[in-house]
């Protein structure tokens, strides 16, 4: 374990150090400056593509790294592993409550950093931002960002958005882990409100320009399929459970119930009732734990300029909920390019996405 690493949380005994092939990768001057100009926030600290797959991160981000990949696991921990905007967040209260036996008060308290342990979130912010809250300028992000997770009670409810291969490479062996995919055409959609949200991107990008960049993987945590089909070789791994964010559309009641299967937390029917209300759009929507909040806690702002910049903004981190809503976004040029694209990936695998459900 690097002395850097050490920095950034404490670290297992066995730990295993993170191996040199999962390092940075140089980037050339032209890649370079447009991810700089695309996403001003990381000009200073650059982004680079880290490991096998090029998974682009801040280019500070190894020591993180080194110390999440030795994160120790035990029986009984609980992995949500996704990429962003995949349905994480749905999922997080779903596997907390269900664990929980729908402790519906206890739910009453942010996801992150209250009830998960949010791994990679110091490693994806920029430096100046990392200090600021160092600075104490927000509360909530400094318990987030900075709480060791040694901390927390067990078992541990952790999120993450790195790939299988930066988690602890015991976790499928000791731990479970919940893996949720999205098509990535309503992905590219929500990740661009996202970015704009939180002030990650540059705010007069347009929808074509980001999906290109999409495609090609230079927005943080992407390139996409790799992220989705390690997770998929893995599906039948009984440590593992795959959903689609489309199946949770589509009939909500019967992930729940997968869910509970795979955490072997048997439901009676009103649970089942009172988490399908719970856990439904709408709901999720009004409720301040999964939702607004959520915003304050990753934001260098205080609390009342948040409030105030809420106010008056009309992003919203529960934006539509839908699957097919790309429609609404792509030009066609864009659309035939990803389907294209999404063909060319999935070529020779037996993962297929769903972009459109029918309406009831
Ligand atoms: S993050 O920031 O990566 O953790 O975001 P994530 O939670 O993965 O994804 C946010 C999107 O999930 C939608 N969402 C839901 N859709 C349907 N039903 C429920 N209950 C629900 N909860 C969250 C949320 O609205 C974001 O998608 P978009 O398409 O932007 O609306």
């Amino acid at each position: 374990m690097s002395a850097e690493a050490e920095k950034c949380g404490s670290v297992a005994v066995d730990a295993p150090p993170l191996p040199a092939s999962l390092g940075a990768r140089p980037v050339d001057e032209e890649t370079r400056r447009r991810l700089a100009d695309a996403f001003p926030v990381y000009a200073s600290v650059g982004l680079s593509p880290f490991g096998p797959s090029g998974v682009l991160l801040p280019s500070d981000a190894g020591p993180f790294l080194e110390r999440y990949y030795s994160t120790p696991v035990e029986p009984g921990d609980l992995w949500i592993v996704t990429l962003p905007k995949c349905g994480t967040t749905w999922t997080q209260e779903m596997v907390w409550l269900i664990q929980n036996d729908c402790d519906y008060e206890g739910a009453q308290c942010l996801l992150c950093p209250d009830r998960y342990h949010f791994l990679e979130i110091p490693a994806l912010m920029a430096p100046h931002v990392r200090d600021e809250i160092h600075q104490g300028k927000n509360p909530v992000s400094k318990r987030l960002m900075f709480s060791p997770i040694e901390e927390r009670p067990k078992p541990w409810f952790v999120k993450t958005h790195l790939p299988l291969h930066y988690c602890p490479p015991a976790l499928l062996e000791r731990g479970k882990v919940i893996y949720v995919a999205r098509n990535p055409k309503d992905v590219c959609v929500s990740y661009f409100n996202h970015l704009l949200m939180f002030k990650e991107r540059r705010p007069d990008m347009n929808m074509d320009e980001f999906a290109q960049m999409f495609m090609d993987g230079e927005v943080s945590l992407l390139p996409f399929f790799p992220h989705v089909l390690e997770a998929w070789k893995e599906r039948n791994n009984p440590n593992m459970l795959f959903l689609f964010f489309e199946d949770m559309k589509r009939d909500l009641r019967g992930a729940i119930q997968r869910v509970a299967d795979f955490l072997e937390k048997p439901l009676t029917e009103k649970q089942l009732d009172g988490l399908e209300s719970h856990l439904h759009f709408s709901s999720m929507k009004k409720n301040p734990w999964v939702n607004k909040n959520m915003t304050y806690a990753y934001s260098a702002l205080t609390a009342e300029e948040l409030a105030a910049e809420n106010a008056a903004s009309k992003l919203e981190f529960m934006r539509k909920g839908e699957t097919g809503d790309w429609r609404n976004h792509f030009s066609q040029k864009t659309s035939d390019e990803m389907d294209a694209w999404i063909e060319r990936e999935l070529a020779g695998t037996d993962l297929k996405f769903v972009t459109e459900l029918k309406k009831n």
